[in-house]
């Protein structure tokens, strides 16, 4: 156990430490300096704070008096300084405070101030980490800055999420839907929402910035590599600050331990207990109508696509059937349905419970179609532009959406009787609630003093409140840090389509997919990459929403090994699996591998290139059964033409199975080569450590090859004994090594299985599964 934190006054300031970490702060002009005691990573000698007003005055520290104490909150136990800084004739005094935790390896910080004035102080950014890149506060990360990797982590659900290299230009989405702000032109300036990650591969140095609170300003982590710079900036919104108050930036962690991987998992345990999070004990799966019939869905596509499930509830055991966008009379205009719906909501819930299935509903609360009754009719419940018009959050579905003003009473009263509606009077239990970026856009409020995180959260809290703590919420097109505490599950990337690139017109004309806006990002690649780099929220800030599996034989463009893709990438995700296909489309083979994706696996796969690459090709998921190391490992071939692929086995010898080849590949050391592997293809292999006694290898029956069709494995009087689970296809395939000795024979219940020798010391017994039961093979 690492001792807890130790403190004491140095020579220019208060220091602060534990196991990890070494924070030494300067009174003079209230700096910190944090040094990763193992690696000696200092990333600079300097760390400002600052604070600047809506007028443009900017506030830094000057001679800081300090207080040190014992100091607990959700992340623990630790101790806190806090520098104060008296600044009479700005009117204002400025605070810096920063914790370290006994058993955390990072810091957490954040800067405040107070007005000390006789009006009220309209406030501007607030900076609780700066790094300017001048003089001693330059950011000292690496050598050679191109060499360095920018983690980017974007808005909102549908903002690419990726690594980037130092001297590459970041992403270049427009405000508002992807972005809140213009992007960065100049090579190597990024500007992260949320949280960032700065790596050099080269000493392995890694430092990230994230924040942990997100209840009142939106958080970006400026970062220019060659200018060596870092801002962490907290966006006040020009909200007044009141004579004698006092505001804080949001509380930032600063992380210098580690690979960027384990960074942003602590990261996320830390921002889920800051915020509160719901994470669901079982991660739901289900179909969606919109990837097939996007807003031209009828009731009878809803009904023909139930009774397929019901039908077919031994291969797709899913749980929850949820239509999209398509029944409402307009975006706004929620409670009055199409006439494409004749029984009207209510009835079709009833219908789908009494399927057995929970029934779910799309709708975009934060926004108001210009042509909607409830625009005309609340004019006042819109955001408005610096002229006074309603502020646009989005072109879509051929008109003009405004943003619904959290700040404004009547507009959450508005919300609450509409979801009181869909759930309490039509009974839906699960609610897709989208474009939510929208109560987040800049612009005027009915209330000057709510800043656009807090609209944001009082809208959410709103709908939280009417929908109810049993129920659940699928958040698409939201913020991140901010949502987290309200969701159950949360859209985290792009939406898929079916193709693998962003669409032809031919495929818009033919209506393979809707009309969007040009520079709209729809694809299954792009929808993987934000599945694998945001894979880390899973488990700790909701269940991840990867967005849907489509399978489909017909009207789609995606190969036979684009889909398989596809699939590996969600099903190793851990995250929600959604069906969003017509089942009238769907071929056995098809269905097969749907099958293989029923139920979600317990935990998410790491993408261990992610700081390697702009879309990682290694999606690596660990676990562990009797005590034993497993490993599940995807290798995606994500470039256009057929490549060699490489899987590195780790220490030791392994059994390595693969699984969508169905082949046992024997037992090996260091390496193994997967030559020409196709464009968009993916290999998949379970491994598990070479050991003298017989074993089973791995099953097809589920994604995660026996992860959890098989709950327990055993050897008992010369038979090596499986505990079968009904997970995953029916009809399957067990595969067992008999670690030199012949397999006699095998009994599934009551019932004879068939053993065929492999060579290789490997047999494959193939059995049908209708209930749970003991697979006994019997070795001589
Ligand atoms: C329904 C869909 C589906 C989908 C959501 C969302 O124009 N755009 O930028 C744009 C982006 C995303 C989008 C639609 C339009 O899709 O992600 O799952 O529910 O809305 O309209």
């Amino acid at each position: 156990m690492p001792e807890s934190v130790s403190s004491g006054p140095g020579r220019n300031g208060p220091w602060l430490q534990n196991g990890w970490l070494r924070v030494e702060s300067r009174q003079d002009d209230g700096s910190l300096s944090l040094v990763a005691i193992a690696t000696g990573f200092r990333p600079a000698e300097r760390a400002l704070a600052a604070v600047t007003l809506a007028s443009g005055e900017v506030l830094a520290f000057s001679r800081s008096d300090y207080e040190l104490r014992p100091y607990a909150d959700a992340l623990g136990e630790g101790r806190r300084l806090l520098l104060t800084s008296r600044r009479p004739r700005a009117g204002v005094t400025l605070q810096r405070e920063v914790v370290l935790y006994d058993h955390r390896p990072y810091a957490v910080t954040r800067a405040g101030i107070t007005n000390e004035r006789d009006g009220p102080l309209p406030l501007g950014t607030f900076h609780p980490f700066r790094i300017p890149g001048e003089g001693r506060a330059r950011l000292q990360l690496a050598s050679r800055p191109e060499g360095v990797r920018v983690y980017r982590h974007g808005w909102q659900s549908w903002s690419p999420t990726l690594s980037l290299g130092g001297a590459d230009r970041d992403v270049q989405s427009s405000p508002p839907v992807l972005a809140p702000h213009a992007p960065h032109q100049q090579p190597g300036r990024f500007a992260p929402d949320d949280v960032a990650v700065l790596f050099d591969p080269q000493s392995g140095r890694s430092l990230l910035a994230g924040a942990v609170t997100a209840r009142d300003w939106l958080t970006r982590v400026v970062a220019d590599v060659p200018g060596r710079s870092l801002d962490a900036v907290c966006d006040a919104d020009a909200v007044p600050l009141a004579p004698g108050e006092t505001a804080w930036s949001e509380r930032l962690l600063v992380d210098l331990s580690g690979h960027p991987n384990e960074q942003l998992e602590r990261y996320g345990d830390a921002l889920g207990r800051e915020m509160g999070a719901r994470v669901p004990a079982a991660t739901p799966s289900g179909w969606c109508s919109w990837y097939y019939f996007y807003t031209g869905v009828t009731e009878d596509d809803i009904i023909r696509n139930l009774r397929f499930l019901e039908q077919h509830r031994r291969e797709l055991p899913v749980d929850t059937v949820q239509i999209d966008d398509g029944y409402q009379a307009d975006i706004g205009d929620w409670l009055t349905v199409n006439d494409k719906f004749p029984h009207g909501m209510a009835w079709l819930a009833s219908e789908i419970k009494r399927a057995g299935y929970t029934p779910g509903i799309w709708l975009a609360p934060f926004l108001l179609a210009e042509s909607s009754k409830t625009f005309a009719g609340h004019p006042g419940f819109a955001v408005r532009d610096g002229d006074g018009a309603p502020a646009l959050a989005i072109d879509n579905w051929g008109r003009r959406n405004y943003a619904l003003d959290g700040s404004n009473p009547a507009a959450r009263a508005w919300l609450t009787d509409v979801f009181g509606e869909i759930c309490d009077g039509w009974g839906y239990d699960y609610v897709k609630i989208d474009f939510l970026y929208a109560a987040a856009i800049a612009g005027r409020r009915a209330d000057p003093s709510y800043s656009r995180a807090r609209a944001y959260r009082e809208a959410l809290r709103a709908v939280r409140d009417a929908v109810g703590d049993r129920r659940f919420i699928l958040g698409c097109g939201s913020l991140m840090a901010p949502s987290v505490g309200f969701f159950d599950g949360n859209r985290i990337g792009p939406d898929v389509a079916p193709f693998w690139r962003f669409a032809a017109k031919a495929d818009r004309d033919a209506g393979v997919v809707p009309a969007r806006t040009p520079d709209d990002p729809l694809s299954a690649e792009t929808a993987i990459r934000n599945t694998l780099t945001r894979s880390w929220m899973h488990g700790r800030l909701w269940a991840n929403d990867p967005d849907c599996v489509l399978v489909r034989d017909g009207r789609t463009r995606l190969s036979d090994d684009e889909v398989r893709t596809l699939a590996t990438a969600v099903g190793l995700s851990g995250g929600m699996m959604l069906l969003s296909d017509d089942f009238a489309h769907v071929g056995p083979a098809r269905l097969e591998l749907a099958s293989m994706l029923v139920p979600p696996l317990p935990h998410s796969a790491v993408p261990s290139d992610l700081m390697e690459r702009d879309m990682p090709e290694r999606f690596v998921l660990r676990w562990q059964r009797h005590g034993e190391e497993r490993l599940l490992v995807a290798l995606f071939n994500v470039a256009d033409e057929s490549r060699d692929l490489t899987l590195e086995l780790p220490e030791g010898a392994w059994h390595v199975f693969d699984v969508w080849s169905r082949s046992y590949a024997g037992n090996l050391r260091g390496a193994m080569a997967l030559p020409g592997v196709g464009a968009h293809a993916c290999r998949l292999l379970a491994l598990r450590p070479l050991t003298p006694a017989p074993c089973v290898l791995a099953t097809d029956a589920h994604i995660g090859a026996g992860i959890i069709d098989i709950t327990a494995e055993r050897w008992e009087g010369g038979s090596l004994v499986a505990d079968i689970s009904t997970a995953g296809r029916r009809r399957r395939s067990i595969w067992v090594y008999g670690a030199g000795q012949q397999a006699r024979g095998a009994r599934f219940g009551r019932r004879r299985a068939d053993v065929a020798a492999l060579g290789d010391g490997a047999w494959r017994i193939d059995l049908e599964v209708d209930a749970a039961g003991e697979l006994r093979v019997e070795f001589e």
